[in-house]
């Protein structure tokens, strides 16, 4: 696809606790019939100098995520969505998909209630509710490894756990860094550190999966919140939300270690102070978690791609 013959592509942009969504709505290269894992194969595959061109500066930023509004494959699904980032994919978003209920609802296309979503990792139920609150039931999520050690450069060794909550993740309570936004370079720099030292290591998720975002805990600022996080994303940008699958990542750790017990909720704070409300159900053996959250629309139009831009695929990052 040359995105000098694209007249144009539709967005609607929104933020879940600060951290941006861009919802694509109309302009995106059509990637066939077939499972949303495997359209999100053809999308990686032949389709990237389109999501860079939507996601990457000018038109974008490495904070935003994307999500490509499709068609679903599961025939009781009411849409299908296919999140992206500044450096690819990515198998569900928790934040981008409270954005996308915000966004369907800006867009008249759906009415406060419960409707089923197809995503690449499997079916998402999102409920939405009269005040633009939403809830994300997310895929079920588990813990593949507890107390897993690492040696990272500058600082030794640090102990996570590594799972799964639609996306992989390394958590760590123990790392003695300030989760506050006046310490985010430093905080960046040591969850790059040790993405880096568990690549090294050879630790993955399941099927050798890349282990491609690592959330470090402290305690919350605000008196109604469990705990505070700190994420850092694939593509080096923080999550100013409290990351939808990294909290769901947690509430499988906490539920398998007896700390949380099935319908009780817990408050996540991000870096910023933003809050989801978790919660999880735990059926046939698998934890099934909902985090809540709010976002507001923020923007929406078209973007362009002139024959004489030279940054019109984006800028490469
Ligand atoms: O909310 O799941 C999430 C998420 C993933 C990456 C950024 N936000």
């Amino acid at each position: 696809m040359t995105l000098q013959n694209v007249p144009g592509v539709g967005f609607v942009d929104s933020h879940t606790g600060g951290e941006p969504t861009r919802i694509i709505t109309s302009g995106a290269p059509d990637l066939g019939p077939g499972s949303l894992a495997a359209r999100m194969e053809t999308f990686r595959e032949r389709f990237d100098d389109f999501r860079r061109a939507v996601i990457l500066e000018p038109r974008g930023s490495e904070e935003l995520v994307g999500g490509l509004l499709v068609e679903p494959h599961e025939p009781d699904c009411a849409a299908g969505i296919i999140f992206f980032n500044n450096v690819g994919m990515l198998g569900m978003c928790g934040h981008g998909a409270i954005g996308l209920a915000v966004t369907l609802a800006h867009l008249g296309r759906i009415e406060p209630g419960r409707r089923l979503i197809d995503t690449p990792v499997g079916t998402v139920a999102l409920e939405l509710e009269r005040d633009g609150w939403v809830s994300v039931e997310n895929v079920p999520s588990y813990r593949l490894a507890k107390d897993v050690t690492v040696e990272v450069e500058n600082h030794g060794p640090v102990t996570g756990q590594v799972a799964w909550g639609g996306n992989w993740f390394f958590l760590v309570e123990e790392h003695g860094l300030e989760i506050a936004p006046s310490n985010l370079d430093q905080l960046t720099a040591f969850c790059k550190r040790i993405r880096h030292s568990l690549e090294g290591a050879g630790i993955t998720g399941e099927n050798g999966a890349e282990i491609d975002h690592v959330e470090l805990f402290g305690p919350p600022s605000s008196a109604q919140a469990d705990s505070r996080n700190f994420v850092l994303c694939p593509g080096g940008a923080y999550d100013r939300s409290p990351c939808g699958t990294g909290t769901s990542a947690k509430i499988a750790c906490l539920i398998a270690d007896g700390k949380l017990a099935p319908g009780e909720t817990w408050r996540q704070e991000s870096v910023i102070g933003s809050v989801f409300e978790a919660s999880a159900k735990v059926e046939e053996g698998k934890i099934i978690p909902t985090i809540r959250g709010s976002a507001h629309v923020t923007g929406e139009g078209t973007l362009c791609f002139g024959p004489n831009d030279p940054f019109r695929n984006g800028i490469p990052a």
